[in-house]
């Protein structure tokens, strides 16, 4: 029973995690059409989120398809700085 319930706030967690990061380093985050979010600092530079949670690279200059229709144009790639947001626990 306490089992069962420690694995579902584990996966809601990560659910969550791919919508929205709540962190102040980050400005916006925009879901893609391809599952993936794109998280845009404060600083205009961006780091890509798969849709498995985990921060994967992107060339800057590729253009992205947001879900809502938006074409985003890849500025830096955070990776690491990403990273290190997604596994720090609020
Ligand atoms: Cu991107």
């Amino acid at each position: 029973m306490f089992r069962k319930f420690i694995v579902l706030a584990a996966i809601s967690t990560i659910g969550a995690s791919a919508f929205a990061l709540d962190n102040d380093q980050v400005q916006r985050s925009v879901q893609l059409k391809d599952a993936s979010t794109v998280h845009i600092f404060k600083d205009g530079k961006m780091a890509m989120e798969d849709k498995y949670g985990r921060a994967v690279r992107m060339e800057p200059g590729h253009v992205m398809d947001a879900k809502n229709g938006e074409k985003i144009t890849m500025h830096g790639d955070e990776v690491g700085r990403l990273a290190s947001i997604l596994f720090v626990p609020n």
